[in-house]
């Protein structure tokens, strides 16, 4: 029957395309910084086993069957004397500096062996001081990057602003040119000598803003799209002007912070603030940012399960699912990849 070679002829062509993919295959490496003393509260650090429990990894791989996912754990630190002394000397009126940098040193050397070895990666903290070290990683690979921070919070305090001490709400500080000089004990140019170009960071999310923070982000000019341009001008708008912001030839960087999405619909984190990013308004971004095929790394934070009642943990870790989801390949409006498929179903009727 003429059909049924056909039929098999499409299953052989079907083999063939699933070895073609396998050269598209995109490798994505995942790490997991339990790193919590950025603040003050116990629990954020459980948060990447807790993802990994929720079955991040199947999650992802069937938003896009062709990611090829590398789990390296979590990652461990040591504190050095060194960095003791800086602390002792130097950054004494903030908590944890020397865990901080202990920790994001041990980071930017494995953003960049996952670079080495991954397309993509995905950071999942541990609190937004780990930001640092995962762009500051990516940045010593891709000197070329842009930054999207969403986020209800700037984060970028200096250690002489910042009123609670509390270094996650810092981490944007270590990576601009403009602001190494408020952190000339922490031998920057040494650890992490490229900078990221201030015309090249875009805020999105951000109500709770200090006041040192806002007279930073006005004296540099730094793009932001707080809650009220949101509502003024719509997320379409945003996405819009954002994109346009960035250097096309740039790989970009996304730090989601999960107190960016409303509380409804993130409720476990350290900080929360009320009137944030609906889910789809958070989805609605991260899918215009990955449709620009530039992704390189991303990061995950401040997922408190220690906060909040169990259907609350269920409610935030589904929230962060469905935002890692969509940044790494899922379309609402349906897959583009048929190479798993029986494409023969539309053939002839047996
Ligand atoms: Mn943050």
């Amino acid at each position: 029957m003429w059909w049924r070679r056909q039929l098999a002829s499409v299953k052989l062509l079907g083999r063939c395309f699933s070895a073609a993919a396998s050269g598209e295959q995109t490798r994505l490496g995942i790490i997991g910084v339990p790193f919590a003393k950025g603040q003050g509260k116990q629990g954020v650090e459980l948060a990447p086993d807790l993802l990994r429990e929720s079955n991040l990894r199947q999650v992802l791989q069937s938003s896009d069957e062709r990611l090829l996912i590398t789990d390296y754990g979590n990652l461990h630190y040591a504190v050095d004397e060194t960095l003791l002394q800086q602390q002792r000397q130097h950054y004494y009126h903030i908590r944890n500096y020397a865990d901080f940098m202990a920790c994001n040193l041990a980071l930017i050397e494995q953003v960049q062996v996952m670079l080495q070895q991954n397309a993509q990666f995905l950071t999942i903290g541990g609190d937004h001081a780990i930001g640092f070290g995962s762009v500051a990683g990516h940045l010593q690979h891709t000197p070329n990057l842009s930054l999207v921070w969403i986020d209800a919070h700037a984060d970028i305090n200096l250690h002489n602003t910042s009123q609670s001490g509390n270094i996650h709400g810092m981490p944007v500080s270590f990576l601009l040119r403009e602001l190494r000089n408020t952190w000339q004990h922490a031998a920057l140019d040494k650890v992490a000598p490229n900078c990221l170009s201030k015309d090249q960071l875009v805020y999105i999310g951000l109500r709770d803003i200090d006041p040192y923070e806002a007279f930073i982000l006005n004296k540099f000019g730094i793009r932001y799209y707080a809650m009220d341009s949101i509502d003024r001008m719509g997320v379409p708008k945003v996405i819009e002007m954002t994109l346009d912001a960035l250097d096309t030839q740039n790989k970009i960087h996304v730090s989601f912070d999960i107190d960016a999405l409303d509380s409804n619909v993130a409720p476990c984190t350290g900080t929360a603030v009320r009137a944030g990013l609906t889910l789809r308004e958070g989805i609605s971004i991260v899918e215009a940012l990955r449709d620009t095929k530039r992704v390189q790394g991303m990061d995950i934070v401040e997922i408190n399960p220690k906060l909040g009642t169990p259907q609350d943990v269920r409610t935030t870790v589904d929230s962060a699912l469905e935002i890692l989801k969509s940044m790494f390949g899922y379309r609402r409006s349906g897959a583009r990849h048929y190479s798993n498929l029986d494409t023969g179903i539309l053939g002839h009727e047996q």
